[in-house]
């Protein structure tokens, strides 16, 4: 019987580590909105929430008269969330997913 590697497997499990391991050491920051309003949000959080990942989380209430203005203090995007990783900005909650 013939034993087949599966490479292509192996290959993502290496680059997936390698991410996670620059994540739980990186002094990530997540500019959110609040969680029963943003879904977006909630999405971002809950996926570096589950894997563990450390992050300190700025939470910015939604449909405030200051809103905008404290979204615009982060994002260029006028959104959250944002994922701040140094000089690096990720500003979609499914890029910070991936
Ligand atoms: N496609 C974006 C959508 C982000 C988005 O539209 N976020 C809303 C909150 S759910 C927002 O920032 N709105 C700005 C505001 O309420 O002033 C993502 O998935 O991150």
């Amino acid at each position: 019987m013939h034993e087949t590697k599966n490479t292509a497997s192996t290959d993502l499990d290496t680059q997936v580590s390698s991410v996670l391991e620059h994540a739980k050491r990186a002094e990530l920051i997540l500019v959110i909105g609040n969680k029963n309003y943003s879904s977006w949000s909630m999405r971002a959080w809950l996926v570096l929430a589950a894997f563990d990942i450390p992050f300190k989380e700025i939470r910015i209430i939604l449909d405030r008269p200051d809103t905008t203005s404290r979204i615009a203090e982060y994002s260029r995007s006028g959104r959250v969330p944002l994922l701040i990783d140094g000089d690096l900005t990720v500003p979609d909650s499914l890029a910070i997913c991936g």
